[in-house]
């Protein structure tokens, strides 16, 4: 095989050695490498060059199309160095983006063809031509200067591409709670899941080490409840602009952001605050830390109000249930964050209440459910809110086990796919792994990819799903770079279960097309995981 590859770069040398002043020759449409996986692929003869002149031609409201003119601006400079011109008059030599209803029959879909003199991306809907962008990217022989044009011209292979996705939700989840990351973290991270055609990026925002945002009514959450972090660091949180400012970001990139604030359970940070909220629990003693309020900036002491955790131990806090304090205060929490969120969702969370006595938890979660839909979202939770009467708009997030996402799918709600066994990012890869857990399982690219939502249980069928997510929980991972190692590559491999038709995906596959991708990241300075399973 080695011996191959270098013959390969000798015949590609020669080739560029002896064709000086010709462009670099095409891969064929049908050899591409893109993840995820279109629905049809069909290569033609011939290709298509992309120079200094390339115009791109908008055929469309600018009003809905110009940001994403832009975006495909701005994306093929850092590829290529290439500065293209934004037109509204057609011509040859263009990218023109149009929206056109006949594209596609489904909401995300796009057609993408590359002709002779024009590439045409058409879409019904702005999503979709922001798809075929991404798609084409992944066309541009370049990776930012690493492979670059001779003369300054990219060949794309001439053919077709049709596309929509399998799932409407394609989801990511990141932990900011157990440690913070910043506004500009997050962003990036975003662009970084576009690419794959993620639309949703669930934040958890509370956990028992830390509390994420500014909720105006109850200012001391962020005060105390975010100043502590797994291991006892200075923690963080977003004020209600940095909040608005992801959201913005993530609508730019067509990714809707899910909030979540973890109840009952998962709530000292809250109960750090508010001794009010505390019905008397006990924070593992091995990591309590005593709050100093003055050192804070508050002055008055608080008896009942609890230590930080800084461990990693979950299962022992509880907001208290009978309390008409309680529910004061996640009207308030759900109001505000709902009044900042312009998605359909908002996560109540209600996994592992483990010293929620089950009598507690059932009223608790309706009641929660009630407050939510008032606000006019639709409530997502962890698979345990399957033990409440669900509403048929509530979706239930199956992470562990399987008889509770068909508990709710018996109560006629639909599921989102995450277990933790196959999805959870925060897995390690194998028994090597320098970050991560293992409590679920040792999860490789190949495992991460080698499965199907409609293969797990009999009674989870496909009209039943809402889609698939893959969460990052953050208990040891500390900065972007952290993030970066253990969402790349699996979350390409996820965010192909999710798009693309099941009898399309094959593993022999997708394992030679991530290669090109790890080029791409490599010349982006972008961590990730070289698996072993893959010849990068
Ligand atoms: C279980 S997944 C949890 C989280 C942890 C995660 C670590 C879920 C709903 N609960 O609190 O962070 O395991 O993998």
């Amino acid at each position: 095989m080695k011996q191959l590859k270098n013959m390969f770069f000798i015949s590609a040398l020669t080739f560029l050695g002896f064709s000086c002043g010709k462009q670099q020759e095409a891969v064929p449409l049908d050899k591409h490498s893109i993840i995820p996986i279109p629905v049809s692929v069909v290569p033609a003869a011939g290709s298509f060059t992309l120079d200094g002149k390339t115009a791109i031609v908008l055929q469309a409201d600018p009003a809905q199309v110009q940001l994403i003119g832009e975006y495909l601006k701005s994306s093929i400079s850092t590829l290529t160095g290439l500065n293209l011109n934004i037109a509204q008059e057609d011509r040859d030599n263009a990218i023109v983006l149009a929206l056109d209803a006949t594209a596609s029959d489904e909401e995300e879909g796009y057609r993408l063809a590359i002709m002779d003199k024009k590439i045409l991306v058409s879409a019904p809907q702005p999503a979709g031509l922001f798809y075929g962008i991404q798609t084409l990217k992944q066309l541009i022989p370049a990776h930012g200067g690493k492979i670059p044009g001779v003369n300054n011209q990219f060949s794309l292979p001439q053919g077709s591409i049709e596309d929509h996705p399998e799932y409407g939700y394609r989801g990511m989840m990141l932990d900011v709670a157990r440690h913070f990351f910043s506004v500009e973290d997050v962003k990036k991270l975003i662009d970084q899941i576009a690419v794959y055609k993620i639309n949703h990026l669930h934040l958890h925002l509370s956990d028992d080490q830390g509390w994420r945002i500014e909720i105006k009514s109850w200012p001391l959450l962020t005060t105390i409840g975010g100043a502590n972090e797994v291991g006892g660091g200075k923690g963080g949180y977003y004020t209600q602009d940095d909040y608005t400012e992801i959201v913005r970001y993530a609508q730019s990139r067509f990714i809707t952001i899910v909030p979540e604030i973890d109840m009952p359970g998962h709530t000292n940070s809250a109960l750090n605050a508010y001794g009010i909220l505390n019905p008397g629990i006990t924070v593992p003693e091995a990591t309590a830390v005593p709050v100093d309020r003055k050192a804070l900036g508050v002055e008055e002491e608080d008896p009942d109000a609890t230590p930080y955790h800084t461990g990693i131990e979950v299962g022992f806090s509880t907001l208290d249930t009978d309390s008409p304090v309680t529910y004061k205060f996640i009207d308030d929490v759900i109001r505000e964050i709902s009044e900042l969120t312009p998605g359909p969702y908002f996560h109540i969370g209600g996994d592992e209440s483990h010293v929620t006595a089950m009598e507690d938890y059932i009223p608790f979660i309706e009641k929660a459910q009630e407050i939510v839909t008032k606000y006019g979202k639709k409530t997502l939770g962890w698979d345990e809110v399957a033990h409440a009467k669900l509403l048929p708009t509530t979706v239930a997030q199956y992470w562990a086990k399987a008889e509770n996402a068909i508990m709710a799918i018996e109560q006629g709600s639909k599921v989102l796919i995450s277990p933790a066994v196959k999805a959870y990012l925060d897995m390690q890869y194998d028994s090597t792994t320098h970050l991560g857990l293992h409590w679920a399982a040792y999860i490789e690219l190949d495992e991460a990819y080698n499965w199907d939502p409609t293969e797990l249980e009999a009674e989870i069928r496909r009209e039943h799903i809402l889609g698939v997510e893959a969460p990052l929980w953050t208990e040891t991972i500390t900065t972007m770079s952290d993030i970066e190692y253990m969402t790349f590559p699996r979350l390409a491999a996820i965010a192909e279960i999710a798009w693309s038709p099941k009898t399309a995906r094959n593993w022999e596959d997708f394992s030679r097309r991530i290669a090109w991708h790890g080029q791409r990241w490599e010349a982006q300075g972008k961590n990730f995981y070289r698996s072993p399973k893959v010849e990068w």
